[in-house]
């Protein structure tokens, strides 16, 4: 999936807007040449950009800065706002820019949008923003009658290679993407939709992701901080199979399953890092042919009588790692890598009621992701790395290299001696942790994460 950065632009200057609205105007810097190269840095192969003056007035008052902006990266440019005309398309195609993005035009003439389309194919994508499902266009202060859906099927007709859906209510507000509307936006069209709006956390990137988009523009969250461009990138780039048993498992197998009078059996969902039970559901054959064939969970539910692929509306869908089928063939567990919690409750897991003492007690769960931790450490640890911090003793230690950090593993693992030796808990507790986080420094230094270290311990283990 591609990431396209965005760069919006009012009076030559980088803005973000509040769903759109001008007046809601945050301005982020000055240069917007400076911060497409900032991009570029940080990898970005496409960047996204708007003249909002254009997009609003009709005319492309910032088309000199833009094409400047062109030149000055290697990344690819996506440039929308105010491209009413053929000889605009031409005019920012001649001057470097990779696409350009029709709105209004699109909208108000589809014989132009079909003409732009023959005459530079995939070079022409069709913006279509939407308020409640409706077509915005003029700067989005006009919503028309027009269906979003629709008119993207229009534009699919019409020779279009490309929608940039925009959802105008989430625009700018980082309050993550609309899912759903993403979703059906993708079901409606057979060509390649670009989704805009909302993405303000590393998970809204996969969960969008999962829904089959070409590509995310991520703008607000990126000035914010908060997310971090170069983990978006990877977690767009990351095309890890997951689904890597699932090749062997021979549909067969479905007909020998032991299904209640309903058709129906449990599933339980496991969280494939940390062991940790999530939740209980069911399954019919359907849902297990679905859960093969796509890699997410899907069960059948009980409540609406219809499959239901865990994650479609919350955006914490489960990606199937394993599935295994119980010595009586009436229960099926399912190891899955959780986004997000698994419950509705928002608790990581469903299971979060002990039993102590004969008496109900919540307990936060997520917490007992044992080599979970390892992985948030290790990411830390990384993170310091690529941004060091003040005063962080990650840095720190980095910066006097292998042998400072080698000589702490000593430290820590006497520590380690002498606690046991002593029969003291809590020491050796605490002890093994610093032990593990000194660990966790130097297989960043040499370039060796803790799955490296599972698997080997995988192979010994019989
Ligand atoms: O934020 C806004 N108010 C806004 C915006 N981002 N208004 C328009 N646009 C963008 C569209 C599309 O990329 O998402 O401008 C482009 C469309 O411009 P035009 O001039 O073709 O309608």
């Amino acid at each position: 999936m591609t990431i396209y950065p965005a760069i919006d632009i009012i009076d030559g200057k980088c803005v973000r807007l509040k769903m759109g609205d001008y007046s809601q105007k945050t301005v982020f810097g000055d240069d917007p040449i400076a911060v497409a190269k900032e991009w570029e840095r940080l990898g970005a192969k496409f960047i996204h950009i708007v003249d909002l003056d254009g997009a609003r007035s009709g005319d492309m008052p910032n088309f000199d800065l833009i094409a400047k902006i062109a030149k000055s990266v290697s990344a690819k440019i996506e440039v929308g706002g105010g491209i009413r005309d053929m000889t605009a398309v031409d005019r920012y195609l001649e001057a470097g820019v990779r696409r350009v993005i029709l709105g209004t035009a699109a909208l108000r003439n589809p014989a132009f949008a079909r003409a732009a389309a023959q005459k530079y194919g995939e070079r022409v994508a069709v913006g279509i923003d939407a308020k409640d499902g409706k077509v915005a266009v003029s700067g989005w202060e006009e919503v028309s009658s027009a269906d979003a859906a629709e008119f993207a099927k229009e534009m699919e007709r019409a020779g279009v290679k490309t929608v940039i859906y925009t959802d105008i209510a989430t625009d700018g507000m980082l309050g993550g993407p609309n899912l759903k509307a993403m979703k059906d936006m993708v079901n409606a069209v057979g060509i390649d939709v670009v989704a805009s709006g909302g993405v303000s956390k590393i998970e809204d990137v996969a969960a969008l992701k999962k829904i089959g988009v070409e590509g995310a523009i991520i703008g607000k969250a990126l000035y914010t901080k908060d997310i971090d461009l170069s983990r978006a990138l990877a977690e767009a780039e990351n095309t890890e199979k997951d689904v890597n048993h699932m090749d062997i498992i021979k549909s067969d197998f479905i007909k020998d399953l032991k299904f209640d009078k309903d058709g129906l059996i449990p599933a339980v969902a496991q969280d494939s890092v940390s062991g940790e039970v999530l939740m209980l559901a069911y399954m019919n054959a359907d849902s297990i042919r679905e859960t093969i064939k796509t890699g997410h969970a899907t069960y059948f539910s009980r409540s609406r009588q219809q499959l239901w692929e865990k994650g479609a509306t919350s955006g914490n869908f489960q990606d199937v790692v394993e599935m295994y089928v119980d010595c009586d063939q009436d229960a099926i567990v399912l190891k899955v890598k959780q986004t997000g919690n698994a419950c509705h409750t928002n608790n990581h897991s469903c299971f979060y009621r002990r039993v102590k003492d004969g008496r109900l007690e919540e307990i936060p769960t997520g917490t007992a992701a044992k080599p979970g931790i390892l992985y948030d450490v290790y990411n830390v640890i990384v993170d310091r790395v690529n941004h060091p911090k003040k005063g962080s003793y990650t840095n720190y230690l980095f910066e006097k290299g292998i042998d400072k950090m080698l000589k702490k593993v000593g430290e820590e693992a006497s520590e380690v001696i002498i606690a046991s030796k002593n029969y003291v808990k809590s020491e050796v507790q605490y002890e093994t942790a610093d032990l593990l986080y000194h660990l966790s420094v130097v297989l960043v230094e040499q370039g060796l994460t803790w799955d490296d270290i599972f698997v080997e311990l995988q192979k010994r283990y019989k």
